[in-house]
């Protein structure tokens, strides 16, 4: 079942018009929220994320935002997600192709969820990624339908056989493809300011958040490409990578290949943060029995 507008149907039933404006100018916003044991995790952050980007681009979201949370909730109920994904866009709506946004158009909504294990492998084994340069526009704080920077930086590191691709501006990091990307040296955790070059991931703000709590000195300051490979540890996060370690960039070997003591650290106590059924079982990264 999915999710269209106010309505839940099948996707054999929604005709999507070739005039949607997502469709044609990538004129829309979104968001992927995380499902852990049936139950969204930091559901409001998401929600605020996708009413500040459509405030960002001048669109007036269909529904409240109290609605919207309400619809997707009985979205993931009744396709009994456990863990997985909810995938929610919403489109500035249908008008003829003109740069133009007409006065009266409305928006439109469309939601699906998807049944998705915790990538538990890479979480542990970590993932390695390409240095490539950061050719989005300059409102990355916008969760745009916009992909295609994003898009064609992924596709050049899969085809190297790479996981990701860490972007930056003049050697100044900003963060990855689709991940922000933290780098710990003495120490320290240092990753990009939350401004106009990066989007502000709600994992990104969880991690800061665990920092904290763990008295753990973290500086939000852009850093060199020559840092970030003298790096200690790197990681990177998503609301569905979590905290992803990073062993390889380019042709450097970070921590001898492996996961470092701080990521580690962080990791458990994100685990720990994650909703846990009733009993409070789980798929754990730290206490499961041959998870692979
Ligand atoms: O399933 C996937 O592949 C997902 S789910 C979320 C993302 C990918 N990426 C979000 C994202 C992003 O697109 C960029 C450019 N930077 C950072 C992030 C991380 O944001 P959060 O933590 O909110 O998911």
């Amino acid at each position: 079942m999915i999710l269209f507008n106010n309505q839940f149907t099948e996707r054999d039933k929604v005709n999507i018009d070739m005039e949607d404006r997502g469709y044609q100018f990538g004129d829309g916003v979104y968001e992927v929220v995380r499902v852990y044991n049936g139950v969204c995790f930091r559901m409001e952050s998401h929600m605020a994320r996708l009413k500040r980007s459509a405030a960002e681009i001048g669109m007036t979201l269909p529904y409240s935002l109290e609605n919207i949370e309400q619809l997707l909730l009985k979205l993931v109920e009744k396709n009994a997600i456990h863990t997985g994904n909810v995938y929610i866009q919403i489109s500035r709506g249908v008008a003829p192709r003109d740069h133009q946004i007409p006065a009266n158009i409305t928006p439109i909504l469309l939601a699906n969820t998807k049944e998705v294990e915790r990538p538990i492998y890479k979480i542990k084994e970590g993932i390695s990624c390409i240095l490539t340069e950061d050719v989005r526009w300059l409102r990355c704080d916008i969760k745009s339908l916009n992909l295609l920077g994003s898009v064609m930086a992924t596709q050049k590191a899969n085809q190297l056989g790479y996981g990701e691709a860490i972007l930056h501006r003049r050697n100044m990091v900003t963060e990855a493809s689709s991940k922000n990307v933290f780098m710990i040296k003495d120490g320290t955790i240092k990753t990009h300011p939350a401004n106009h070059l990066i989007l502000d991931g709600i994992t990104r703000v969880e991690v800061l958040d665990i920092a904290k709590e763990k008295n753990l000195p973290v500086v939000e300051e852009a850093f060199s490409t020559d840092e970030l490979l003298q790096a200690d540890e790197v990681f990177v996060t998503s609301t569905t990578a979590e905290i992803t370690p990073v062993t390889k960039i380019d042709e450097t070997i970070i921590n001898k290949g492996q996961s470092g003591p701080i990521t580690q650290m962080l990791q458990q106590a994100f685990e720990q943060r994650i909703p846990k059924h009733g009993d409070g079982s789980s798929v754990s990264l730290f206490f499961s029995i041959g998870q692979k």
